[in-house]
């Protein structure tokens, strides 16, 4: 591997063969050996279905025809598609050409696809169709202009600019197998501020989360994993999401939508058992389950994670939707943490898990760097086997975001129980600083939340002539025809027990929260909205 990649020490890679966290097998190549592979239900949704044989033939003849037009072992392809059968086809035809995709996200646009082509010097774009939305087509053209590096774009259907990746196809050749310690693909980091860093995980990182991800949530070839999140993302992709699930001989099922007009009938027509949402998705969800009709009985899991769910919510979802809540505290860098599926209720609505590899090392540590005793917050760092050691092509980000010792230091901040159980209680940055004294947004968005006149909340800071810092609760109201004014919650907070230095200083009332690309609430977005006002 060259020097942009930062490795772990030959001692530490060793130890993880050694202990079998590591082996020989490499991604995309599990759809060959699947048993009763030429019946058997690879992918189902609305683009139809398509069984282990056709899945294993469409990736070897991809891989074949991308070969043929110049794209070798070793190069970066930005990939942009939604849930489709070409984005689980791509990935397998890309890890077995060792070709490395960089998996961008849907929502993304010229901004995030030219900086990633630039990073990665990424020689192919592959990008949706315009039939879904016309702004792609733009974005190809955008992205095919400003990116000196790429050799073409392919859109995933048809295009009037572009060759279409139907057409990149060509009878299968046999391919050298990549070396699993090479870098199979790129996640992006998923910080609300700053440009996304490429995060580079290898063939044997990415199998161990995911062979044991199914391994924790119970996973088997019965397996019907429902990607309601972009694919492209880590928590619907590995954790054990659509590779997990489709290594082991289950069916991976393609959501257009996350909404519950699409998923519900979904769930009932495929009979998916498991799926994964993150918070303010599930909101919508259980509110749908008050007049849904269709049948979700099949569903026997939901994972949430992403963003902290609040214990009231977590409450609802077993009598709501009628499974087993996991909560999942993840981060494409690496570390993963989930409740079990055995955990006592109290642990399974309250925590946000603990670590997946008795391999993951944590350290919880207060601001002077010494370690935070049970129940006391502080910020997590982590190692482990499947957890990055840099950033790609940040040796500046990565002199002050690891450790010298290999620990990545999340900005999350959490408390440990004496059990082991990690609570996410905020972020690093993510505090008011209303005259030297400290507001942490999430402590008070989680109050705000209890109240019943309140959808959801986020809090964001202000420049203020007197505190240098205020608070800004953005709300968006229960009742969208009686909003709640500042006034009330400010005494409804302090009727909570809340010091008066934490009430909020304004209240805006929002119809809906901006979201990230995976549909967490955008703080810097957020915060330019109410500053526009
Ligand atoms: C997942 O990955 P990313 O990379 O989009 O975001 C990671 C960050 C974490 O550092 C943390 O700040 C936050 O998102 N987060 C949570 C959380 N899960 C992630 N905060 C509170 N509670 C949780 N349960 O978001 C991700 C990756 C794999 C699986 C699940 C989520």
């Amino acid at each position: 591997m060259s020097e942009e990649f930062v490795n772990p020490p030959a001692e530490v890679a060793r130890r993880y063969r050694e202990l079998g966290y590591w082996t020989d097998e490499t991604l995309g190549t599990w759809p060959s050996g699947t048993p009763g592979r030429a019946t058997r239900t690879a992918l189902t949704g609305p683009d139809g279905d398509m069984t282990f044989a056709e899945l294993d033939l469409a990736a070897d003849r991809m891989a074949a025809g991308l070969r043929a037009r110049g794209l070798r072992a070793g190069e970066h392809v930005v990939v942009q598609l939604p849930n489709t059968p070409d984005f689980v086809a791509l990935s397998l035809a890309l890890f077995r050409l060792g070709a490395r995709p960089v998996f961008a996200l849907p929502a993304h646009r010229e901004a995030e696809i030219t900086h990633l082509v630039d990073t990665a010097e990424a020689v192919l774009y592959v990008c949706p169709p315009e039939s879904l939305d016309p702004e792609y087509g733009r974005l190809a053209k955008e992205v095919a202009a400003r990116c000196p590096s790429l050799r073409e774009v392919l859109v995933a259907g048809a295009s009037a600019s572009f060759a279409a990746l139907g057409e990149a196809d060509a009878d299968p050749v046999e391919l050298p197998a990549p070396d699993p310690f090479d870098v199979a693909l790129f996640l992006l980091s998923g910080g609300t501020t700053g440009r996304p860093k490429l995060i580079p995980r290898t063939h044997a990182d990415y199998t161990y989360q995911l062979r044991e991800s199914a391994r924790l949530c119970g996973f088997g070839p019965d397996s019907r994993y429902l990607a309601v999140l972009p694919a492209a993302h880590n928590f619907a992709l590995a954790c054990p999401g659509v590779l997990g699930t489709l290594r082991l001989g289950g069916t991976a099922v393609l959501a257009p939508a996350p909404t519950p007009e699409v998923c519900f009938p979904l769930i009932e027509r495929t009979r998916a058992t498991a799926t994964s949402l993150v918070p303010p998705l599930l909101r919508l969800w259980l509110d749908a389950a008050d007049w849904n009709d269709s049948d979700l009985s099949s569903l026997g899991l939901l994972q949430v994670g992403g963003a902290k769910l609040d214990a009231a919510t977590a409450r609802q979802v077993p009598a709501a939707l009628g499974c087993t809540l996991q909560q999942v505290y993840g981060m494409a860098e690496g570390l993963l943490n989930y409740t079990r599926l055995d955990d006592p209720r109290d642990v399974v609505f309250r925590t946000q898990g603990r670590p997946l590899s008795p391999a993951d090392e944590v350290l919880v540590l207060r601001e002077d760097g010494t370690p935070a005793g049970p129940g006391e917050p502080g910020e997590l760092l982590t190692r482990g086997p499947y957890t990055l050691r840099g950033y790609y092509r940040a040796p500046e980000h990565n002199r002050v975001r690891f450790t010298e010792d290999g620990y990545y230091l999340t900005g999350d901040l959490v408390t440990r129980s004496a059990a082991g159980n990690l609570e996410v209680v905020g972020r690093v940055n993510d505090v008011v600083n209303r005259g030297g004294e400290k507001v942490p947004a999430l402590e008070l968005e989680e109050h705000l939340a209890a109240d019943p006149r309140v959808a959801a909340a986020a809090v964001v800071a202000l420049p203020d002539e007197l505190w240098g810092e205020c608070t800004c609760a953005c709300v968006v109201p229960a009742d969208a025809g009686d909003p709640p004014r500042l006034r009330e919650v400010q005494a409804a907070l302090r009727a909570r027990g809340l010091a008066a230095y934490k009430l909020p200083d304004h209240l805006v009332v929002f119809s809906e929260l901006p979201l990230t690309a995976v549909g967490k609430v955008d703080k810097k977005a957020l915060r330019e909205q109410v500053l526009a006002r």
